[in-house]
């Protein structure tokens, strides 16, 4: 076996809280969760409410920054953007519009004008980078995390999951929702980022804190998910927008597809049919992929290249309900997680040590190797977004049932401090 030992793996996985990573000093600049451009708070501009009911306000005109940003002019037709007058109102985060003196509070990006809420401006925005391979299951898996997010998962953690803007909430009902959820069809393939821009996706996601000595408290988390295109991590030649994504992002997750592992082939339901010939495409190796991912990140956070970047990064196998039942039976990776709004560290440690396993069996016991030289911290998880095998572009006919896929958001949120880790047999 190559790499660290299991105990080495363990303590890695054991996941003391650690301080968190990639805020240096304490970050004071907000990042934009559209445009990744970073702005000081006290220069964030306001948007005029504009024209509600009786009361007077500025006409909309055509906010060209914001037009620049979508690619079209409709929906861009808004109220105008002032600067701070002083440093006063942009504490207060309140100031009077120049051109029709009504008060306003809606602040947006100084570069792309999308809003930036007050809830995001004060709560750390944590972009989460999710990236892997063409066909390793990312669009599913955003279509089917958010869902879950929105409907037992957010009731299991008393946490709400609301859309930043309009933009976010109709793209997640037509591109995914919609079609995987309610028409019970496969996605399309993402198209790269070159030919259709892309935006991402912006929520906040709120959780009440209850503890019995303490008032009940709200924390929120920006999530902001950027479907990448698979194609486009193929290269180095990465757009500009893409790069900024990554250096910007406080997390990675990385889908990994087992089925393009060749060491994982007998390990396959003898109905998955064999998507490609293993080694044809290089390029879109697990190892490849997170290789130029890796290189973003560096970009940013800079060091000594032999130095571990701060950086979580939760590694997940996908398409898990097409490995052989036999495999998984006895084994954590089969079991549904347990805990109720807390995270269970004896099955988090379960289960990064059995995907660690089922890596080396599969002669991909480098991905493990290099993730542990890269990174200070690494966390391996496995499951199925749709539940089931599709067929012929469809579905199965139990229809989307989700295994585990939020277990790697709900580490993110322990590492993030926003949710507690238990040891339920104890130490
Ligand atoms: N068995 C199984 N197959 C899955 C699952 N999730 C995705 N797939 C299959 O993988 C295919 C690709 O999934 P996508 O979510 O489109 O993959 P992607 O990573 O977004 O791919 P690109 O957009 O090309 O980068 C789907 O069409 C399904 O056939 C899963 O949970 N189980
Ligand atoms: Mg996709
Ligand atoms: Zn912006
Ligand atoms: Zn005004």
């Amino acid at each position: 076996m190559t790499g660290p030992g299991p105990r080495a793996g363990l303590a890695r996985a054991g996941l003391a809280r650690v301080p968190l990573p990639g805020l240096p000093g304490g970050r004071r600049e907000v990042t934009c969760p559209y445009c990744f451009a970073s702005a000081e708070p006290r220069r964030i501009p306001f948007r005029c409410r504009g024209r509600a009911g009786r009361q007077q306000g500025c006409a909309p005109v055509l906010d060209e920054a914001l037009a620049a940003y979508t690619g079209s002019t409709a929906g861009a037709s808004l109220p105008p953007v002032f600067d701070p007058p002083d440093r006063r109102a942009a504490q207060a985060g309140r100031a009077d519009c120049p051109g029709c003196g009504r008060p306003t509070g809606n602040r947006v990006c100084p570069r792309c004008h999308n809003p930036l809420p007050p809830a995001y401006r004060d709560s750390p925005g944590r972009i989460v980078a999710l990236v892997g391979a063409k066909n390793a299951g990312k669009s599913t898996y955003i279509a089917v995390l958010l869902h879950e997010l929105m409907n037992r998962v957010g009731t299991e953690l008393d946490a709400s999951l609301v859309a930043c803007d309009d933009r976010t909430i109709e793209r997640y009902k037509r591109d995914f929702a919609r079609p995987l959820l309610e028409d019970r069809r496969l996605l399309p393939t993402t198209a790269s980022a070159a030919t259709s821009p892309r935006e991402p996706l912006v929520y906040l996601l709120t959780r009440t804190r209850r503890s019995r000595f303490a008032r009940a408290r709200n924390e929120s988390l920006a999530l902001v998910l950027f479907d990448t295109a698979g194609e486009d991590l193929r290269s180095r030649e990465v757009t500009d927008l893409h790069l900024r994504y990554l250096e910007a992002a406080d997390a990675v997750i990385f889908l990994v597809d087992p089925l393009e592992l060749p060491g994982a082939r007998p390990g396959l339901r003898d109905a998955v049919p064999a998507p490609r010939v293993p080694g044809e495409d290089p390029d879109s190796e697990p190892l490849n992929v997170i290789a130029r991912v890796t290189d973003a990140l560096r970009g940013r956070h800079g060091g000594r290249p032999g130095e571990p970047l701060p950086v979580p990064v939760a590694v997940a196998l996908t398409k898990m309900d097409a490995l052989r039942p036999d495999l998984l039976r006895q084994s954590a990776l089969h079991r549904t997680r347990t805990g109720a709004g807390v995270l269970d560290l004896d099955d988090r440690d379960a289960v990064h040590e059995q995907v660690r396993a089922l890596l080396h069996d599969w002669q991909a016991g480098q991905l493990d190797t290099y993730l542990g030289q890269q990174y200070a911290d690494h966390a391996f998880f496995a499951l199925s977004a749709l539940g089931g095998v599709p067929e012929d572009g469809r579905v199965g006919a139990g229809g989307v049932r989700p295994h585990r896929a939020e277990d790697p958001l709900l580490w993110l949120l322990y590492r993030f401090g926003m949710l507690d880790g238990v040891r339920p047999e104890g130490e």
